[in-house]
């Protein structure tokens, strides 16, 4: 589009149509603001649009990964499971754009190239990949954490003669490996929910390892009538602790440091959060579990016995314990039979710490010691987290600084909502703020509905521009770093730290601090008129 053309002008161009962009543009609309979401997809659902993979599932329960905005909306929809598929968040997701009329606010199929701020009009110029530039006083960045796939950095990746897959990005039709030599690179969430599904099918699976994780049994099982109508009955309730603990999730609050009670006592209380099949209930079962390591290492010790207890060859049960980092400072995972799936004979493990990865052939995989010959590979080795989405978007702000730039070493924020010299630009869930390590749905409709309160706030007093100061930016780095420092969080080569991209600055991009006490934060940030911000008409 030319720069004489008139450009379509609205409020706001939200970037990204999962159940961030949705729920935003629900509430904008609210507002009596105009809106378009511009979503790279074909459809809406973001994460649960693209993450196919067989075995796909969320590790919040049902009850709790759904909106909370609408008390009708929580009557009329029933979940059927007590860790949701992928198919059935996007059923969700799909009824909830129907039931409050979203889809025409959306662009499918289009990506943001560029989002460039002009000082003078104080407006955003934001440019997509099919040529149409849209004239916004705010944007708002609703690309999720973990939505730019990567693939293994070693040569070859696109050398191989059989069709490879990444699960960030499945196939919507679906793959069958039936009697295929499959390989799986990667142990992450991706892989250990979809290795036993591949396993079923595959007549030779190998899966290459390279860092092992901590996985617990989920215990799936169908929803009863009877727990699905007391949370029903109790939402409100339900509603206003998630908001106020730790990670979205509530859980009776730690007393004890793991090391002030007998080891009997410990693995009873390990044991119970094992068999209710829930990550929270172990990580924040003791006082110190995340900040000492001899307390975490009790913890760890429990699951590493599991493991030997389940495989049965003792060299795969070895290689499959976790000794690299303290459990949960990389993402522990849920699993449904996935250590079980090392007892088959079809299933091999490749240990990379052992043997490294050196190439990608044309027949399958190199490792130091041998060459593996597959018909098809399957990437699960993640994503370029948190960063970098809003990286690969050109976006300029004031004197015409580009954020990327302005992240060489790495993401600076003011709450994780805002970047200071990038005016009226919003980021939900974006880094520095609880996002990743909490339940998504409670921090998304909470930077939602404080970011949708300070635009009615500015549109009120007829404002025309929000900005972080450097200042209270400054102060917000130093705090989330220094409340991370205080937990064996930074001590882990994880995608948390950015140490999962070579050459990516090592940063721990999440606060660590808690949702409820984020939540208080941000609330008194407002209540103060937006203090830390310069605002002007
Ligand atoms: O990705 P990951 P993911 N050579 O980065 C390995 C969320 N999620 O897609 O650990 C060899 O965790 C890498 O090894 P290492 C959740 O937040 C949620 O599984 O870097 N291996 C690792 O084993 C999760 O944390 C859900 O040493 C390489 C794996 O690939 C996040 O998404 C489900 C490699 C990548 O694991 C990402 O999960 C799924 C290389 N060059 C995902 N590069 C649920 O809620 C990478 N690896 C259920």
């Amino acid at each position: 589009m030319s720069d004489s053309q008139p450009k379509p002008r609205v409020d706001a161009v939200i970037v990204g149509a999962g159940l961030a962009g949705l729920y935003q543009l629900h509430r904008l609309r609210e507002l009596g603001s105009t809106a378009r979401v511009i979503e790279a997809g074909g459809d809406i659902g973001g994460t649960w649009y693209w993450n196919r993979y067989p075995g796909a599932r969320c590790d919040v329960e049902s009850l709790s990964y759904s909106y909370s905005f609408s008390p009708e909306l929580e009557q009329e929809w029933t979940w059927t499971e007590k860790y949701p598929t992928q198919p059935e968040i996007l059923r969700y997701i799909n009824h909830v754009a129907d039931r409050f009329g979203l889809r025409d606010g959306i662009t499918f199929n289009t990506r943001v190239a560029s989002a460039v701020y002009d000082e003078a009009t104080k407006r955003w110029r934001v440019d997509t990949d099919t040529g149409e530039s849209i004239d916004a006083q705010f944007v708002i960045m609703a690309t999720g954490c973990l939505s730019m796939s990567k693939t293994p950095e070693v040569p070859g990746v696109d050398r191989f003669e059989g069709p490879t897959y990444h699960t960030g990005h499945w196939p919507h039709e679906g793959v069958d490996f039936t009697g295929q030599r499959l390989g799986v690179i990667g142990t992450g969430s991706s892989g250990i929910q979809s290795i036993p599904k591949f396993a079923e099918q595959a007549s030779e699976l190998t899966v290459f390892q390279r860092t092992a994780n901590f996985a617990m049994p989920a215990g799936n099982r169908p929803l009863e009538d009877s727990e699905i109508s007391e949370m029903k009955d109790n939402y409100r309730e339900w509603r206003k602790a998630q908001k106020e603990s730790g990670f979205g999730v509530p859980v009776p609050e730690a007393t004890h440091s793991a090391l002030e009670v007998s080891e009997q006592e410990r693995n009873a209380k390990y044991q119970a959060g094992w068999d209710k099949g829930n990550l929270v209930a172990i990580m924040t079962a003791y006082t110190d579990t995340l900040t000492d390591k001899a307390a975490n290492d009790t913890a760890a010790e429990f699951v590493r016995f599991k493991i030997r207890e389940t495989v049965q060859d003792p060299e795969v049960a070895e290689a499959l314990s976790p000794d690299s980092h303290p459990m949960g400072t990389k993402r522990p995972c849920l699993d449904s039979g996935y250590y079980e799936t090392f007892n088959s004979e079809h299933v091999h493990l490749v240990d990379l710490r052992k043997t490294p990865l050196v190439e990608i052939t044309e027949k399958g995989v190199r490792t130091s010691e041998q060459d593996y010959e597959f018909d098809s590979i399957v990437f699960a080795t993640g994503f370029d987290a948190m960063t970098g989405t809003l990286a690969a978007i050109d976006i300029r702000g004031k004197d015409g600084v580009e954020l990327k730039e302005k992240w060489n070493e790495g993401p600076r924020t003011y709450l994780g909502i805002a970047i200071a010299g990038f005016p009226n630009l919003f980021t939900i869930t974006g880094p520095s703020s609880p996002s990743v390590l909490s339940n998504m749905m409670v921090s998304i409709e909470q930077h939602v509905d404080w970011i949708t309160d300070c635009i009615s706030y500015l549109r009120q007093r007829q404002l025309a521009e929000i900005d972080a100061t450097v200042e209270a930016e400054d102060g917000w780095v130093a705090h989330v770093e220094e409340v991370g420092n205080y937990t064996l969080y930074p001590t882990a080569d994880s995608w948390y730290m950015g140490s999962n991209v070579p050459g990516k600055p090592r940063v721990f991009m999440a606060y660590i601090g808690g949702v409820g006490v984020y939540r208080q934060k941000c609330d008194e940030v407002a209540a103060k008129d937006y203090e830390g911000f310069s605002l002007s008409a």
